[in-house]
């Protein structure tokens, strides 16, 4: 009987650590060795830089995530570090010439940033034409400064009415998701020859709804796998809709998805490494797994059970976008209330996030997205380094990893750094410097960081 149970619990061991060891294995590269300049990037490689509305616009009154800054909880306390609004942030609105001037002091040839629906459709089905209008000569000063526009219709932040309507946790809102997607489609498409329909589906979900550091602040698992379903599902019917539209068959459609990994704190620790495959789970596989095959199913018993499938989901992409930033080293917490945390190994070198700095995931998450077989764009990458004394040698690695994976044959298009310049970072607030601009939020000053001139370097080469 001993010897059985013992049996059994070495087989579980074997297939859960040894499983999730060579499905992706966690790679560590002795950079002693390696030659940082040995970069090689493809003719036509697309050098860019990227955005979105709520961070940088200013002006965003009318949206989930302004309501979320104004709420307190129990105890009085703003659910944003520091008590921050976003507020007027960069004041893109209003100096985005100024900013396009930024971009081509960069010498990037692209960019991606997102547009505000709650700007665009204030009320349930009224389209401010006004509000187009800038976005069209926004675009037109983009394609003016010689750089390519690539557009995000939906970057975390919708409507107040559309969350009253019950957002993305209700399948009948996806239509009237499609139908804002279709608005803005048929102003821009003639000029926006790249877009990306929903950035981050697996972020979006899991810190709105497991979390809860995200609006509206549930911490109800099963509403993260529902959520995630109607937001995957609510891509392939965008898709399917706007190949349709006039210019659909000759601009380029995907989906933004992040990919961060969940890798044991401890290799050989069995409830690391079952940690770390569920969330991986939902994280990353279930995803993967229905941009592949159509099918998508979660099961965690007594978390979530959700299952769904589109047979056009494997035709639904043009090209993937990847976001990357790093890995999440996971242990058990012996907290009821929190059973995991993520802990920064002491060998590794912190950013200003909860997470460190991991050129070799980026390599592993590029290797694992061309699986999908798809040209690949890396929509974001980037670090929050306020001290900038790490964004330098960041890029270089980061942009090292990606030429790697380019020549082990990974068919990636473009990289665009995040962020053009420093931003509201969500529930971080201003605390978070990911700008390759230095922005003083008091006198609208941008400034371009030390550290970033790699990335300059790098692109003139
Ligand atoms: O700022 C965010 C962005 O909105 C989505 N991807 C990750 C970035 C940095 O955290």
């Amino acid at each position: 009987m001993t010897v059985a149970i013992i049996l059994i619990i070495l087989v579980v061991y074997a297939m859960v650590v040894l499983g999730f060891r060579i499905r992706d294995p966690e790679l560590h590269w002795n950079w002693r060795n390696i030659d940082l300049n040995d970069l090689t990037f493809p003719k036509n490689f697309v050098w860019g830089t990227a955005t979105a509305s709520h961070q940088i616009e200013g002006g965003c009154h009318n949206n989930n995530w302004y309501e979320w800054e104004q709420s307190k909880n129990e105890n009085e306390e703003s659910p944003i570090l520091k008590e921050a609004v976003s507020g007027e942030a960069c004041d893109h609105w209003n100096r985005y010439e100024a900013d396009i001037e930024l971009m081509k002091q960069l010498g990037v040839k692209s960019y991606r940033f997102s547009v505000e629906w709650s700007k665009i459709e204030p009320e349930n089905g009224q389209f401010d034409e006004a509000v187009l209008q800038h976005y069209s000569e926004i675009i037109n000063a983009i394609i003016g400064a010689g750089v390519e526009p690539v557009l995000t219709l939906y970057h975390f932040t919708h409507p107040i009415w559309f969350k009253e309507l019950g957002g993305f946790e209700k399948s009948e809102n996806i239509a009237i998701f499609q139908r804002f997607c279709e608005r803005v489609f048929n102003e821009f498409s003639g000029r926006v020859p790249r877009w990306c329909t929903i950035n981050e589906i697996e972020v979006e979900a899991t810190q709105s709804y497991f979390s809860g550091t995200w609006p509206p602040g549930k911490k109800d698992p099963a509403l993260v796998g529902e959520v995630i379903k109607n937001l995957l599902e609510a891509h392939v019917r965008v898709y399917q809709s706007l190949k349709k539209q006039p210019n659909g068959d000759k601009v380029q459609i995907g989906l933004v998805k992040n990919i961060f990994q969940f890798d044991p704190y401890r290799s050989w620790h069995l409830i690391d490494n079952i940690l770390g495959l569920v969330m991986d789970t939902v994280f990353n596989s279930a995803i993967l797994r229905f941009l592949k095959t159509g099918k998508f199913r979660i099961l965690i018993p007594g978390l979530i059970n959700v299952s769904h499938s589109n047979p056009k989901a494997p035709a639904s992409n043009d090209f993937i976008g990847l976001n990357y930033y790093s890995h999440f080293t996971i242990k058990p917490r012996l907290n009821p209330s929190e059973l995991f945390e993520f802990k920064i190994r002491s060998n590794e070198t912190p950013t200003d996030m909860e997470y460190s700095i991991y050129p070799e995931g980026f390599y592993r998450a590029i290797m694992r997205i061309n699986q999908l077989g798809l040209p690949i764009y890396i929509t974001e990458n980037g670090i929050a380094d306020k001290a900038d004394n790490r964004r330098g040698s960041f890029i270089r690695q980061y942009l090292y990893a990606l030429s790697r994976a380019i020549g082990d044959g990974a068919r990636v298009k473009g990289y665009y750094y995040w962020s053009l310049m420093d931003n509201f970072e969500w529930a971080e607030g201003y605390e978070m410097k990911f700008g390759l601009y230095e922005v003083d939020f008091e006198t609208q000053e941008r400034k371009l960081r030390k550290g970033s001139q790699v990335y300059q370097e790098i692109i003139s080469r």
